[in-house]
């Protein structure tokens, strides 16, 4: 079994404590810490997704799993940071209002800062109005929104409106990502921009800024 399957396989069984030992022990022999996340902890997570719809496994199993991967993710978060400590522009940063789903956005957040992008996690149940006033507040030059529920993604809609409402269109650019978000939906709403991936979102995000 090759280290990538088995991260994916500890995943599954959400055993934080191996993940987070084999992770420091790759990391040591100088494994490449995005084949780490891409080909083990993904891999795990995305097949206890499916068990999940099918039905074959629940919340609890899918909670335990989720820890391991976030457990694997904190060990990789420096290895995949820069060391870069210039602050290059500031991203308010959460996942919408009504969603608790959070291991994509902290993702997102690593990839950010690995930019040398400042971030303001605001975590998760963020409402329209608190990406907003908290962009005003810090002078930030971008809201990124995380949602993972179909019917969480309304909430997007509603933070450009506040962004409109409060005179920001163009100024503060409003980014949208997540499992069910798409191109399609980022232009239905009027956002900035939409990427697929925590890494496609840092490179856009830095765009933005620079
Ligand atoms: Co939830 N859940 N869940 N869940 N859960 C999904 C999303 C679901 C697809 C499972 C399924 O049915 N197959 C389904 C949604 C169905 C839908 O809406 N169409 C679902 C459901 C239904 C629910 C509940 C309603 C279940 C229930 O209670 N009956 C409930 C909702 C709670 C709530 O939020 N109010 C719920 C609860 C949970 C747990 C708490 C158990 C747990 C979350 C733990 C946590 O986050 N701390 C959980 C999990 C873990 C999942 C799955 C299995 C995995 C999600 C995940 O972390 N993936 C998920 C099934 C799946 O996705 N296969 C599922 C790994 C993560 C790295 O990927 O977040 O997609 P992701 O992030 C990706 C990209 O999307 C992108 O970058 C990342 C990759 O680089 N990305 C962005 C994310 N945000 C971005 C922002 C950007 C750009 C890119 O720009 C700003």
């Amino acid at each position: 079994m090759s280290v990538y399957e088995e991260l994916s396989t500890l995943v599954q069984q959400g055993r934080a404590n191996n993940v987070k030992d084999i992770i420091a022990a790759e990391l040591e022999k100088g494994t490449n810490p995005k084949d780490l996340l891409q080909d083990g902890l993904l891999v795990g997570m995305s097949i206890i997704g499916e068990k999940f719809k099918n039905n074959q496994v629940y919340v609890p199993e899918v909670l335990i799993a989720a820890r391991a991967m976030q457990a694997g993710i904190d060990g990789l978060a420096s290895a995949l940071a820069s060391e870069n400590m210039e602050s290059k522009g500031k991203v308010v940063l959460g996942t919408v209002k009504g969603d608790l789903h959070d291991i994509g956005k902290n993702l997102v957040r690593i990839m950010l800062e690995s930019k040398g992008l400042e971030v303001i996690d605001l975590g998760v149940d963020v409402s329209a109005e608190k990406f907003v006033q908290t962009a005003i507040d810090e002078n930030a030059q971008v809201i990124a929104c995380s949602a993972l529920l179909t019917t969480t993604m309304a909430v997007m809609k509603e933070v450009v409106d506040e962004v409109n409402a409060k005179g920001l269109k163009g100024k503060v650019k409003v980014m949208v990502g997540g499992a069910p978000v798409t191109e399609d939906f980022k232009n239905k709403i009027g956002a900035d921009y939409y990427t697929a991936d925590a890494s496609s979102a840092s490179d856009v995000a830095l765009q933005i800024c620079q």
